[in-house]
C-alpha cells in the first residue's frame, strides 16, 4: 500500500515541536512493508495547496492523520486549532478515495468528539506504533479492525473504541524514529527545537485538570535505562544534541529516573539533556545530583501553586512544605530551573495567589525562570469538568468542549488575576506569562540566538531578552 502520514500541528510556540508519535507510525509503517511518505505542515506557507501537490504525486491507498493540539491551552489569548482540519480533510476527500485514521494527543484526550467532529473512518488510540500497521492491513482486506486493540472507527455513524491492550511494565525498546527520513530537522532545530524522547508511559496522579493518565494509561511501562542510553545514542547518530525527556513527569517512579540517570552518565555523549516536568515531592539532592552527571542542562519543576488550599483544589499529592523544600533542594544545585505555575484552580482566592508569588518572589533565584498559567483548560472527563458543573460554571455539551473551554475559581476576579500577574511580571524579569510566549519577536529571537551558538532552552536568557526588548523599547 501507499502510505501517507500527515503532521497537522503547525502551532510554534513555544517552539515548534517534532512529531515523535507521528514519525513513528511511519517507520512503523515502513518496517511492515508499506511504501510511506510524510507531509509534515508545520512550516507549510499554504497547507491545502502543499497537501494538493503531495495527494497528486503520491495517490495513497490510506492517509494516516496526527493531531496533536486541540487547541493552545491559554486562557488569555485562546486558540482553537480544530478549525484547521475541515479544509484539509474536503482536500482529501475530493482528491482522494484513501480511508483517514486519525491519531496523535488530540484524539487520545477527546477520542470520540474528534472522530465525530472530523468524520474519519478510523482512528489510532494507545500503542500506535505497534496498532498502525495492524489497522492498515484490516483497511486493506475491507475488514472492521474489531479484533485490534486500540482501533477506533465509525459504524453506522457511531464511534466505536476497542479499548487498548496493556502495556508491559518494562519496556526493552525506548523508540527513537528516523526523523531526518521524515522532517526537516534542520528547521526546527534553528528554532531552538529540541529532540523529545520518551522513557516511560503512564500517569498515576490525579490532577483535577489533567488528562494524562488517559492518554498514556494509569499504570508505568517503563522503558529499561540500557534501553534509554541506546535510545539517546541514536538521537546522537542522527546529529540531536539537546534532547527533551517528554515524559509527562520525568522523576516518578523516582527509582526509574534514578537508574536512568546513572545510566547515562556511564556512557560518554555530546547530548544535553531536560526534562520540563519533575514533580516537586520527588526533587532531592540525590536526583539533581545524578541529573547533572547524566549531564542535565536544566530542569522545569510543574508546581502549579505554593498555597496549601490551592495545591489542594487541583489534586496535587503535595504541600506547600514540599515546594519550599523543593526550592531549598534546587538552590544548592547549579542546574537552572523553570518553576510552572497554575493559578486559578478550583479554591483559588487572592490570596492563595499572593502566598504562592511570596513563594516565586523570595525563593525563585534571580536567573531561574517563573512562567504562570491563568485559568485552566477544562477537557471532558477530567474531575475538573465535574467540579465546573457543579459549580454552574460548565453546561457546554462535551462535542462543544472541543473549543477552548476554561476554569477560573469563582472566588477569584479573573480581570483581578489578570491585572495583578501582569503588574507582577513586568516588576520581576524572570516571570513570564503566555502572553510573553505569545511576542510576535520571538521566533526571531530564536532564529538569532541558534545564530550565535546559543542552544535550548531559551528560557535560560528569559532576563538578558527581556531587558533587551525594554532598552529596545519593545513589548517584553
Ligand atoms: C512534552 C510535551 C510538551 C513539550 C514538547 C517538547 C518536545 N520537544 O516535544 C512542550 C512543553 C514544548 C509542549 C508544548 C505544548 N503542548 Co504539550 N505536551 C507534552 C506531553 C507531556 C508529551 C508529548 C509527547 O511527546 N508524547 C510522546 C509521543 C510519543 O506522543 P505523540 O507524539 O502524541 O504520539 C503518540 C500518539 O499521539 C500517536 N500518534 C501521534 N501521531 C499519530 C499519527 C497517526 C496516524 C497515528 C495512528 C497515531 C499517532 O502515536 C504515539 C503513541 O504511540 C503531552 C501530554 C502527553 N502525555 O502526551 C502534552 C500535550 C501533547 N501538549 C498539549 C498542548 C496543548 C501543548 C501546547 C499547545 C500548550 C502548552 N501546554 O504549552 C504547546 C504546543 C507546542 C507546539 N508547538 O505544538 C496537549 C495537546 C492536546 C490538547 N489538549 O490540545 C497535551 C496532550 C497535554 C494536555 N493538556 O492534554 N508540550
Amino acid at each position: 500500500m501507499q502510505i501517507l502520514v500527515i503532521n497537522t500541528n503547525s502551532h510554534t510556540v513555544p517552539v515548534p515541536v517534532m512529531p515523535l508519535g507521528a514519525c513513528l507510525v511511519a517507520d512503523a509503517a515502513a518496517s511492515a512493508g508499506q511504501t510511506v511518505r510524510f507531509l509534515d505542515l508545520m512550516f507549510a506557507k499554504n497547507p491545502r495547496k502543499a497537501l494538493t501537490q503531495e495527494l497528486a504525486a503520491f495517490p495513497p491507498d490510506a492517509i494516516g492523520l496526527s493531531v496533536r493540539n486541540i487547541d493552545g491551552n491559554d486562557m488569555q489569548s485562546p486558540l482553537s486549532f480544530i478549525a484547521d482540519l475541515p479544509p484539509l480533510l474536503d482536500t482529501i476527500r475530493l482528491l482522494s478515495r484513501a480511508p483517514v485514521i486519525l491519531g496523535g494527543a488530540a484524539v487520545a484526550v477527546m477520542p470520540e468528539e474528534m472522530i465525530s467532529y472530523t468524520g474519519a473512518p478510523y482512528a489510532v488510540l494507545g500503542d500506535a506504533a505497534r496498532v498502525f500497521p495492524l489497522l492498515l492491513e484490516a483497511v486493506a482486506d475491507n475488514r472492521i479492525p474489531e479484533e485490534i486493540p486500540g482501533a477506533a472507527w465509525l459504524e453506522n455513524g457511531k464511534v466505536r473504541i476497542n479499548p487498548c491492550a496493556p502495556s508491559p511494565d518494562m519496556r526493552t525498546h525506548c523508540p527513537v524514529p528516523a526523523y531526518r527520513r521524515w522532517i526537516n530537522v534542520n528547521k526546527y532545530l534553528s528554532l531552538q527545537t529540541t529532540a523529545p524522547l520518551q522513557t516511560k508511559l503512564g500517569c498515576r496522579f490525579n490532577c483535577v485538570y489533567c488528562t494524562y493518565s488517559r492518554i498514556e494509561g494509569g499504570n508505568y511501562s517503563l522503558c529499561t535505562p540500557e534501553s534509554v542510553r541506546d535510545a539517546v545514542q541514536n538521537l546522537v547518530s542522527q546529529g540531536f544534541r539537546d534532547i527533551e525527556i517528554v515524559d509527562n513527569v520525568f522523576n516518578a517512579p523516582y527509582d526509574h529516573a534514578m537508574e536512568v540517570c546513572e545510566e547515562l552518565a556511564g556512557s560518554p555523549s555530546p547530548a544535553r539533556l531536560q526534562s520540563m516536568e519533575l514533580n516537586p515531592l520527588f526533587v532531592d539532592d540525590a536526583l539533581l545530583q545524578a541529573m547533572a552527571k547524566a549531564r542535565f542542562n536544566s530542569i522545569g519543576i510543574t508546581v502549579e501553586s505554593a498555597s496549601d488550599k490551592a495545591l489542594k483544589g487541583l489534586g496535587k499529592n503535595y504541600s506547600a512544605r514540599e515546594v519550599y523544600h523543593a526550592a531549598e533542594v534546587v538552590a544548592r544545585h547549579d542546574l537552572p530551573c523553570l518553576w510552572i505555575f497554575m493559578l486559578g484552580g478550583p479554591g483559588e482566592t487572592e490570596e492563595t495567589v499572593k502566598e504562592t508569588l511570596r513563594f516565586a518572589e523570595t525563593r525563585i533565584r534571580k536567573n531561574d525562570v517563573a512562567y504562570f498559567n491563568l485559568g485552566i483548560r477544562i477537557y471532558p472527563g477530567t474531575e475538573l469538568e465535574m467540579i465546573a458543573r457543579k459549580q454552574g460554571l460548565l453546561s457546554l455539551s462535551r462535542r462543544e468542549m472541543l473549543e477552548p473551554v476554561f476554569y477560573v475559581s469563582p472566588e477569584i476576579s479573573y480581570s483581578w488575576l489578570i491585572l495583578h500577574m501582569r503588574k507582577t511580571i513586568s516588576a520581576h524579569m524572570n516571570f513570564v506569562c503566555s502572553d510573553t510566549l505569545g511576542m510576535p519577536s520571538l521566533p526571531a529571537i530564536q532564529r538569532l540566538g541558534y545564530t550565535l551558538g546559543i542552544r535550548p532552552p531559551l528560557w535560560r536568557y528569559t532576563r538578558l531578552i527581556r531587558s533587551g526588548l525594554r532598552l529596545l523599547g519593545l513589548a517584553a
